[in-house]
């Protein structure tokens, strides 16, 4: 007999909708706060990427729910965002009907697949009442001179008609591209805000010590915050003007041979003497078509033109050409280089190119290519002898002594660019009067809600189509006449604080004030994230930026914890039966609609979670689905018009008991795959016993535990077995460390080094009784009868030899 997961899974759903199963508790003195990251609620509708991560935190959340934890297992929506817009213009839909169309497709299927959110803590980035709070936060950050609108270079794509962040950018075939739809992005300059994350790198850097995350995504982002402990030297132009340069190998000063500007550092046009002014204009003007990609790869040749100029050596008092070359970036350090061909293979390479002196300050054997690393120094008086920190301590100090240098730490992370030239956005919470000064809007007419317009698309000329929404720019107040930023924030604003609003939401669109009293016993009592679930490609963006805000509402004291997500655990792909990543262009997306259908949603839940560790990208099979299916069937016989025995006759004491144990630690470490072949191991041991001797508890406990994978199942066998309340609810089953004692061995029976039999015995038999046990068994008898025994050897608990001769 199989099961119909059509005619139960409606059943359960409504049945778990109509009892409230699934709402957050609060009673307990343990919680749980299990998030995924909440999907965008694309045209597409659920994909089953998606399913994966979401049903791996919902087998956590129904765990640590069974466990008697408080668990808060929230879902929502990130709707704002380019594909919705980009969507909207090619359809001539209002994104906003759009996204709240496909949110409730999202919810549908959410709902299909058993996920045991409480759907009444659903948030909705574009939603006015969400983003009044998003606004509030970026008003905090203004106000701590964390926001900032000013003119810098930005990733423009003419495509979008909008800036992009840097982790929006990437790079294919050697060009920059944007992450949606690979469209070309240049450099430009602009007047943007940006919000000043770097004043938060270092503890951005440290908080990651104490985090629970894969070693991969810590590193990412490490190498994206990218600390450099070096020092800031001043060079002097001959006419005194300073010009200071980050290295962090300042003793190799004794070996620079010349001093390079980036070509957009504001010095150059200083330095410059009038007979090389043209040709140092259009260097600078081919520099400026080139990417910082480009510029950085060591394999192209190195380019540049000398200034006219000479810098003095602060240590050596030595007088040192100045350039500018493009392989020197604007906008790391200084802008400005000390180079030191004999140590830096660019250098190197550079000062071949132009003749440029090279000079060895570290001994090496080889002086035919630039030396990196550590040795003894040499031709550098100061430090002789020293070892490379102390050499670096002594040439600081002589160089703070003389006011010519200091020690300095750069990083590579650069501020996060906040504005988008988009309709579908949160609008900035700021007006700008007659004079073009900035006032904020004031907090109680917050939110600064989108217009309605047709006017969505972008102009193209660099400003936001809400330039075009006059009667919205335009605000008279008191007699004043202001204007509206018509700038929108990025889609990663909605995402970086709303973890925290799913604790402000009283019910779906009420949300409470994030600096109220009840708000801060809220954060106090879920925050932070228990267990955190979602893609890798979110390493450095989302998370980075989470961490982010959730660090400057610590320093605001507004939440307790300045981490949000103390676990985060990053699933792998499911790739398509091809084993390519499932995309629309090769045909081989599999629609979670038609599996739920086919197969049910127990069986998707199951197969998601069986094929592999939950970190490794892994190809979609049809027949592993069907096998999930079969299995599961085969499970439901366990209990299909069964009985079961109410004494316990010992038989599946160890084995239920081991199981049971595996199964909790496994949960407890993530290792699905291998939680549900240990369920598969109990249903085979039950199938071994006579039918009506199981002990019925033991099949309560497996049903349990298989309704964290299969909740519908589980649901409907666990009434078969007399239960009227729901699975769901039940307490997790507990193992017995004392019938978990091995008491039985099998032990080989072998003659003359063949294998002839074997036997379950008692533990620790003397060799006598074993030897007496294994010539009564028929196939030993067989090949001993009428032959001689020479030897009989017993390795205790594992086998026997007997030796024979004719
Ligand atoms: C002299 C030197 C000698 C250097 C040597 C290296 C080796 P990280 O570790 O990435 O911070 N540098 C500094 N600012 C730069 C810029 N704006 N564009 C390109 N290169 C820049 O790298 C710091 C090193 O990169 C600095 O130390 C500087 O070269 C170069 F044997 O100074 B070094």
């Amino acid at each position: 007999m199989d099961f119909s997961h059509k005619a139960i899974e409606k059943k359960w759903q409504k049945y778990w909708a109509e009892n409230n199963t699934y709402k957050t508790t609060e009673s307990n003195s343990k919680k749980a706060f299990i998030l995924d990251m909440f999907p965008f609620p694309s045209g597409a509708g659920l994909h089953v990427g998606h399913i994966k991560g979401y049903t791996a935190s919902d087998v956590f959340a129904r765990f640590r729910r069974m466990q008697g934890y408080d668990v808060l297992h929230p879902i929502g929506w990130d709707a704002f965002g380019l594909p919705a817009e980009q969507y909207a213009l090619k359809t001539g839909n209002d994104p906003r009907d759009f996204t709240l169309k496909n949110i409730d497709t999202f919810r549908r299927q959410l709902k299909a697949m058993a996920f045991s959110f409480d759907f009444e803590k659903e948030v909705n980035t574009s939603d006015p009442n969400y983003y009044k709070t998003t606004q509030w936060i970026f008003q905090q950050l203004y106000k701590k001179g964390l926001a900032e609108n000013r003119d810098i270079d930005v990733n423009w794509c003419q495509e979008l008609g909008t800036v992009l962040a840097n982790d929006e950018v990437i790079i294919v075939n050697g060009k920059m591209v944007s992450e949606r739809g690979e469209h070309l992005v240049v450099k430009r300059k602009m007047r943007q805000w940006v919000l000043k994350i770097t004043e938060y790198a270092e503890k951005l850097l440290i908080g990651l010590d104490n985090l629970q995350w894969p070693q991969a995504v810590k590193e990412a982002q490490k190498n994206w915050i990218g600390k450099s402990v070096g020092a800031e030297v001043l060079f002097e132009t001959e006419l005194g003007i300073k010009i200071p340069v980050f290295t962090t190998r300042v003793d190799t000063i004794y070996g620079v041979s010349y001093v390079v500007l980036a070509p957009e550092n504001e010095l150059v046009h200083k330095v410059t003497t009038p007979e090389y002014k043209e040709e140092i204009e259009q260097y600078i003007n081919q520099a400026k078509m080139k990417n910082e990609i480009d510029r950085k790869d060591e394999s192209k040749p190195k380019t540049g033109v000398f200034t006219g100029s000479f810098v003095i050596n602060p240590i050596t008092k030595e007088k040192a050409p100045l350039w500018i070359a493009d392989y020197v970036l604007d906008g790391y350090g200084t802008g400005a280089v000390m180079a030191v061909p004999a140590h830096d293979p660019r250098d190197w390479e550079f000062a071949h190119k132009f003749n440029l002196p090279i000079k060895f300050v570290l001994k090496t054997k080889d002086e035919s290519k630039a030396f990196v690393g550590e040795s003894a120094y040499v031709n550098s008086e100061s430090i002789m002898g020293l070892n490379k920190n102390a050499a670096i301590q002594k040439l600081i100090e002589i160089l703070e002594s003389q006011n010519l240098g200091s020690k300095k730490i750069n990083y590579k992370l650069r501020d996060w660019i906040f504005s988008r030239q988009r309709f579908y956005g949160e609008p900035f919470p700021v007006l700008y009067n007659e004079l073009g000064e900035i006032e904020l809007v004031p907090e109680q007419e917050l939110p600064v809600t989108l217009p309605k317009t047709e006017y969505i698309k972008p102009s193209g000329d660099g400003r936001s189509p809400l330039a075009n929404v006059h009667d919205w720019v335009n605000v008279e107040i008191a007699g004043k006449h202001f204007v509206r930023d018509t700038n929108t924030m990025p889609q990663t604003a909605g995402s970086a604080w709303y973890f925290l609003a799913y604790l402000l939401t009283n019910k779906p669109g009420e949300l409470i004030a994030i600096n109220s009293a009840e708000a801060k016993q809220r954060f106090a009592k879920w925050m932070p994230v228990d267990l955190y679930i979602g893609g890798q490609e979110h390493a450095v963006g989302h998370l980075l930026y989470a961490r982010f805000w959730t660090h400057v509402l610590y320093d605001l004291e507004i939440v307790p914890t300045p981490e949000p997500f103390q676990n985060y655990f990053s699933q792998g792909m499911i790739l398509g039966p091809d084993g390519r990543k499932m995309s629309k262009s090769w045909g081989n997306v599999i629609n979670p609609d038609d599996v739920i259908d086919s197969h049910g949603a127990d069986t998707l839940r199951l197969y998601e979670m069986f094929m592999g560790p939950l970190e490794a990208s892994l190809p979609w099979s049809y027949d592993g689905l069907d096998a999930g299916l079969k299995w599961l069937n085969r499970a439901y016989r366990v209990v299909y018009k069964n009985t079961f025995s109410l004494i316990n006759n010992g038989n599946l004491d160890f084995i239920y008991n081991d199981v049971v144990k595996k199964v909790t630690q496994m949960i407890e470490e993530y290792k699905f795959n291998t939680a549900i072949s240990q369920l598969m191991i109990l249903v085979n041991a039950f199938y071994k016993e006579i039918p009506g001797s199981v002990y019925q508890p033991y099949v309560e406990g497996f049903v349990k535990m298989l309704s964290l994978f299969a909740p519908h199942l589980a649901e409907e066998m666990w009434r078969m077995l007399g239960q009227n309340s729901t699975v769901t609810l039940s307490e997790w089953p507990v193992y017995d460390e004392t019938k978990m004692i091995i008491n039985k061995v099998t032990i080989a029976f072998q003659v003359n080094g063949k294998l002839r039999g074997s036997a379950e015995v008692d533990l620790n038999l003397s060799s006598e009784e074993i030897l007496t046990i294994a010539k009564k068994d028929a196939n030993v008898v067989k090949f001993i009868e009428g032959k001689s025994i020479v030897k009989e050897i017993v390795v205790p608990n594992k086998i026997i030899n007997i030796v024979v001769k004719d």
